[in-house]
């Protein structure tokens, strides 16, 4: 339709997406052969398989337990620039502009992989897309939340060569939400302030658990920004607090509904976020296990929201002034 390429060329932002959640079931059959990695037994084995599998995740922790073992054909810096390629490639045909990604060193620390390899893989990939597209790229390291904040602490030092470098330029937090609030990382987000004062702080919260959990994300580690967050709507002054400090929330609707945090797109709070005035993004997450990448959220929340054009246009600078960068960049994308 008309609006679909209306949406198409809305410059976009991307905020929320996790390099490993960008696993296509064909790259991931590709690594497995090209490394020679043998998937457990009950993961499922070929493409069609996977892609009926990723269909009917029961919550957060079911799509996790799959993406943690699908992450394991990702073996060599190659491989890391392979999917961080392939994920710019598929934005920029999205019509994004500028992309915040995610990983998660310590999924790979685990597994024996050194987390230069890690980064340098993704730093080439971001080297050759903003050359090749004009697209602009961040990298944020999540902390496991699921894991002890002590090697969280660990990672962090691990990852100081990076940081110093400007390889990476953000801290986040993710995985399993509930049983892990954020107040357990207050000691890792400290220390990474006293590092370095240059580094975005962000954080998961209130995907799967209540406004509590967001409200520990500010107060505790002290965050810029909120991933996901649809559960401030539950609470006003949460909802007014987000809205007072222009903390831009990271919404990501095909997340929500794929792991049935919502039971449809159109239960997901926006009107009470352009009501409030609370800031959000629209995301794609892990694109390549919920169904759709950027432009797919974008278009499922027209679908069930039917913004008009002033609202589009404010969701979209919204996103450039919610981005971690220079006021030149956002000239040029305003
Ligand atoms: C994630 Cl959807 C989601 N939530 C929390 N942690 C994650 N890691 C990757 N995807
Ligand atoms: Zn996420």
């Amino acid at each position: 339709s008309d609006f679909d390429s209306f949406l198409t060329e809305l410059p976009k932002c991307e905020h929320h997406v996790h390099l490993e959640g960008t696993l296509s079931p064909e790259l991931l059959i590709d690594l497995a052969k090209r490394n020679n990695i043998k998937l457990p037994e009950e993961h499922p084995p070929t493409i069609e398989a996977l892609y009926d599998r990723y269909s009917k995740f029961s919550c957060l922790q079911d799509f996790l337990d799959h993406y943690y073992v699908g992450m394991s054909v990702l073996i060599y810096e190659k491989d890391f620039e392979d999917l961080a390629y392939n994920y710019f490639v598929k934005a920029h045909q999205d019509g994004v502009h500028h992309a915040e990604v995610f990983f998660d060193p310590q999924a790979h620390l685990e597994r024996g992989i050194k987390l230069t390899d890690v980064v340098s893989g993704i730093t080439k990939a971001r080297t050759r897309a903003e050359s090749d597209f004009g697209i602009t790229t961040k990298l944020i390291m999540c902390f496991l939340r699921h894991i002890p904040s002590s090697d969280a602490l660990t990672t962090l030092h691990a990852a100081v060569p990076h940081i110093t470098t400007g390889h990476i330029t953000g801290i986040g937090l993710d995985s399993s939400e509930l049983g892990f609030p954020p107040h357990l990382f207050k000691e890792a987000y400290a220390t990474a302030r006293e590092l370095n004062l240059e580094l975005n702080y962000t954080a998961h919260a209130g995907e799967e658990g209540d406004h509590t959990y967001v409200l520990g994300a500010l107060d505790d580690l002290k965050v810029e920004r909120i991933d996901h967050g649809i559960r401030s709507a539950d609470d006003d002054a949460t909802l007014k607090r987000l809205a007072a400090n222009n903390t831009l929330l990271t919404v990501c609707p095909m997340s929500n509904l794929k792991l049935r945090a919502v039971k449809s797109i159109g239960d997901i709070p926006l009107r009470k976020f352009l009501e409030y005035g609370v800031p959000f993004s629209i995301n794609s997450d892990d694109p390549a296990y919920f169904g759709g990448y950027i432009l797919d959220n974008y278009k499922e929340v027209h679908k069930h929201f039917n913004f008009d054009l002033a609202t589009w246009i404010k969701i979209a600078e919204n996103n450039i002034h919610g981005s971690w960068i220079n006021q030149d960049r956002k000239d040029v994308l305003l």
